[in-house]
């Protein structure tokens, strides 16, 4: 099984999206934010890039049935419902309904991977259950980082090396299946795992904190707090 890290998404090309099984990492905030929407009892998720469409979606299925989400600059976008924290997605205000989301970097990942055969969603939180997903396909791993405005984040390397390490717990991962940059991950999660990277130190990460997202981070960071493994499929994430 060969796996292999993208640090930013939109360079992939078609063939290495063939019989793939991507997942997309956006671990501050979008994707830790999906799975928490689907663990707040969600329907669905639905992702778009740009907020009007969010809108326009959101008006054409009516205000009862669905929540809209996501964030410019970390901050909530104006008119919307919730912004960016995965903590206002595990409230009661996303049970039963579909919603839509529009992030900066994290919907727009996941809108350039959809003609792949398998997309997952990957974060810190659910690192172990997404890598069992993805190893016992069988399939090749391609993970997708979003970054941050079109350059790799280190908060999304040091999950990809997290969900690598988790791979190896399911799958016999030889010498050579593993690219550069993958072996560049899980480095990087190693050290932190031993406390020898610090992640606060980091440009995005340092600038939700600034922002007053503290506990969003720590919420982040905590590996393994769920199983659930939400998949992209036809324009909607859905619980696997
Ligand atoms: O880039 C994104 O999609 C967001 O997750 C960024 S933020 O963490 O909400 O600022
Ligand atoms: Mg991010």
């Amino acid at each position: 099984m060969k796996i292999d890290v993208l640090p930013v998404f939109g360079k992939q090309t078609d063939y290495q999206l063939k019989d793939t099984t991507v997942i997309v990492v956006d671990v501050l905030r979008a994707t830790t934010s999906i799975i928490s929407a689907i663990n707040g009892g969600a329907i669905k998720v639905v992702p778009t890039i740009d907020p009007g469409d969010a809108v326009a979606l959101a008006s054409r299925l009516g205000a009862r049935e669905c929540v809209l989400g996501g964030e410019r600059g970390g901050i909530k976008i104006n008119g919307f419902d919730l912004g960016n924290s995965p903590k206002e997605y595990l409230t009661r205000t996303v049970k039963n309904k579909t919603v839509i989301v529009s992030t900066t970097n994290g919907t727009g990942a996941l809108h350039s991977v959809k003609s792949a055969d398998k997309i997952l969603i990957g974060a810190m939180i659910n690192r172990t259950a997404v890598a069992k997903a993805a190893a016992c396909d069988g399939n090749d791993i391609l993970i997708v980082c979003a970054g941050t405005d079109g350059q790799p984040s280190a908060d999304d390397l040091l999950t990809a090396g997290a969900i690598i390490d988790a791979v190896r717990i399911y799958a016999d991962v030889r010498e050579g299946e593993l690219s550069d940059m993958g072996i560049i991950c899980e480095t990087l999660y190693k050290d932190w795992n031993a406390e020898s990277f610090d992640i606060s130190k980091t440009f995005h990460y340092s600038r939700l904190v600034g922002l007053g997202f503290d506990e969003d981070v720590k919420f982040c960071f905590t590996p393994d707090t769920t199983d659930t493994v939400p998949c992209y499929k036809d324009g909607v994430i859905v619980k696997l």
